[in-house]
């Protein structure tokens, strides 16, 4: 390529040149990375082809043939304005404001992320959103908020799709410019699993903000103020919009579930309020929020804070949400969240379908086209089927009631369901529900969202694995070997429970062991950027900023996910089905790797002997011309 460049340079070429030729023209070393990215991505697709899918799949079923059907858009016009407009010229106060003076209900779209993350395991990839993202920025101009990034989406991208989640963001960022994007922020656990240094999530903001987010939905899986605080204005100072959310458990309609009652969300919603969020988030990440409760909870929100923008989140799981949110709404709350009709349902968000079907024509009418809605759930419909090795209606079916009684949170509910399926104990799941609730009592009745709902749910396996009832773990909990989670959340790791730790059980389980009082945080020194940065550097020497921030959130995955680039390139571009299986053989396809750069490439051959170092050889065409990789087969 050296040569190449050399003899394409007119300079060169007319002879104008000294002997400094080459120093003064260090651009003749940037050769095109086109090639080497192509050849990338053969090495990639020649692993899947001979050692199988390089993503574990969660079931044995297949991702669908179809190519999903685009709706149309129009090209050249305008995206219309949207929420995001006000946002950016005036401001997260006027953003409020705007939202609050806003006539009929609005509705925040949760298919990009929650809707995913609760029924296909967090794995729709960069690609598949991008497609239909253009068709969103013209049609849905009217939300008030996409919800696209955040929660699990920033591990599983980087852990299983082998993607930049800063990227997703960034190019989603590109084609929707108009509505505000919202992601959820697990507090000072970021969109982690564990409290971070605070320099961690103010940082991890400004990032954000400065890649394209606007809306944060901060809350703590304990409620524990410290910690929502820390979200809170980590996302502030980044100038993002702040949205604290109070995590729903109990039931405020029924009056012998005393622990979590109204004067409960009241308490804390008036320190959020103080502590200046801008809009006010109820997440019911489990759907316990009954009708009636709903209208309780939000006429007295709306009662006392007549001017505060109220949010509602649900899951569908028991498969009253429609009714849920039609409720709230009536009760005065500005916006609640729907995903698409085909993205909807059980475990996931109620269908946007069907709020704004019922509410055409009245004072809430959301002013939604629903024949839009209907093209945006056909594409989704399609694109759902290329992700059948993760879909959770393999094991559910339909909703069910019982989420009431164990309260498990959207999508562990489906994980939990998945796992029992993979081990294939007939009961476990039934069994595991039922320890769900036990565990929950035995560790004092907590507030179950990530990562506190994992403590739960470790304890809960670890009951219905050794076979221990609640009184078992009571009278043995000196002996047992609890989970790494509940060991650590019984010693303060991710904050304090409302209501305290449970005893006898945390000082039987700890004895000597160190205890954490207060925010932990507080006691963590700062992470050094710099130093990941050098150190990150050494191994990877093209990482970015991003990558550092991802370092600091999650180290091995991170240096996994540069590892895995460095070698397969751009496997982010590949086609879904392709990405998770690979090619059939004789199959051709095209992948574009950067605008105006479309790779065609055939799968011709796998040879049927090894070399003698073990290797296959796969032939491809690619644009034309023969090439093959040797491919070590692990079996
Ligand atoms: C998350 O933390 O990812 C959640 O969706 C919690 O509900
Ligand atoms: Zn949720």
């Amino acid at each position: 390529p050296f040569l190449l460049n050399v003899l394409e340079n007119q300079k060169f070429l007319n002879g104008a040149v000294d002997t400094y030729f080459i120093d003064e023209n260090p651009q003749l070393f940037n050769f095109p990375q086109t090639q080497n990215r192509a050849q990338k991505l053969l090495n990639y697709l020649g692993q899947v082809l001979v050692n199988g899918p390089q993503t574990p799949l969660a079931t044995s079923s297949k991702p669908s043939d179809i190519k999903p059907h685009l709706p149309e858009v129009s090209q050249d016009a305008q995206p219309p304005k949207g929420f995001r407009d006000i946002y950016k010229q005036q401001g997260p106060e006027a953003f409020a404001k705007a939202v609050r003076n806003h006539k009929g209900l609005l509705l925040m779209d949760t298919t990009y992320r929650d809707a995913h993350q609760s029924l296909l395991a967090t794995r729709v990839r960069s690609h598949d959103l991008l497609r239909i993202s253009p068709f969103v920025t013209h049609n849905f101009n009217q939300l008030y908020s996409l919800e696209n990034w955040g929660g699990a989406t920033f591990d599983v991208a980087l852990r299983f799709l082998h993607e930049c989640p800063w990227e997703r963001l960034e190019e989603m960022r590109k084609l929707i410019p108009n509505i505000p994007f919202q992601m959820l922020l697990r507090g000072a656990n970021a969109v982690g699993y564990t409290n971070y240094p605070d320099n961690v999530v103010f940082k991890f903001c400004e990032l954000a903000v400065q890649t394209g987010m606007d809306v944060f939905r901060v809350f703590d899986s304990l409620n524990y103020l410290p910690n929502l605080i820390v979200g809170m204005e980590a996302a502030g100072k980044a100038g993002g919009i702040v949205e604290a959310a109070i995590s729903y458990s109990g039931d405020v309609s029924n009056p012998n579930k005393t622990k979590y009652d109204l004067k409960y969300y009241l308490n804390i919603a008036e320190e959020l309020v103080k502590a200046g969020t801008h809009v006010l988030a109820i997440k019911d990440m489990a759907g316990l929020l009954k009708p009636a409760a709903g209208r309780m909870l939000v006429s007295a929100l709306r009662d006392k804070y007549p001017d505060l923008p109220i949010h509602i989140h649900t899951h569908d799981t028991s498969g009253a949400g429609v009714a849920a949110m039609l409720a709230c709404a009536e009760a005065g709350a500005d916006v609640v969240d729907v995903a698409v009709d085909s993205m909807s349902g059980l475990t996931s968000q109620p269908s946007m379908g069907a709020v704004v079907a019922s509410l055409q024509g009245t004072q809430l009418d959301t002013k939604l086209d629903l024949s839009k809605v209907s093209e945006y759930s056909a594409y989704w419909e399609q694109t759902r089927t290329l992700y059948a090795p993760f879909e959770c209606t393999t094991t559910m079916k339909s909703g069910n009631a019982d989420v009431y009684i164990n309260e498990i949170p959207g999508g562990q509910y489906t994980n939990l369901q998945f796992q029992a399926y993979s081990l294939g104990l007939g009961d476990f799941f039934e069994d595991v529900k039922k320890a769900y609730a036990e565990a929950n009592i035995l560790l004092g009745d907590i507030i179950k969202v990530t990562p506190s709902s994992k403590v739960v749910g470790d304890l809960a396996q670890f009951m219905v694995q050794n076979k221990l009832s609640p009184e078992d773990v009571l009278n043995k909990a000196e002996e047992l070997s609890f989970p790494k989670s509940v060991v650590e959340y019984l010693q303060g790791h991710i904050g304090q429970p409302y209501g305290g730790f449970p005893e006898p059980l945390r000082s039987k389980v700890l004895r000597d062991m160190p205890r954490i009082e207060g925010r932990p945080g507080a006691s963590l020194p700062p992470l050094e950027f710099d130093k990941l940065k050098t150190d990150l550097k050494e191994t990877f020497p093209h990482a970015t900023d991003r990558d550092v921030m991802s370092a600091a959130l999650y180290p091995q995955v991170t240096n996994e996910y540069l590892a895995f680039k460095e070698q397969y390139g751009p496997v982010d571009k590949l086609d879904t089905r392709i990405f998770l299986v690979g090619p059939k053989v004789g199959e051709e396809f095209e992948v574009t790797i950067e605008k105006g750069k479309t790779l065609g490439i055939k799968t011709l051959a796998m040879a049927e002997d090894l070399t003698e170092n073990g290797e296959r050889e796969v032939f491809f065409e690619l644009n034309g011309t023969l090439r093959s990789v040797l491919i070590r087969d692990k079996d």
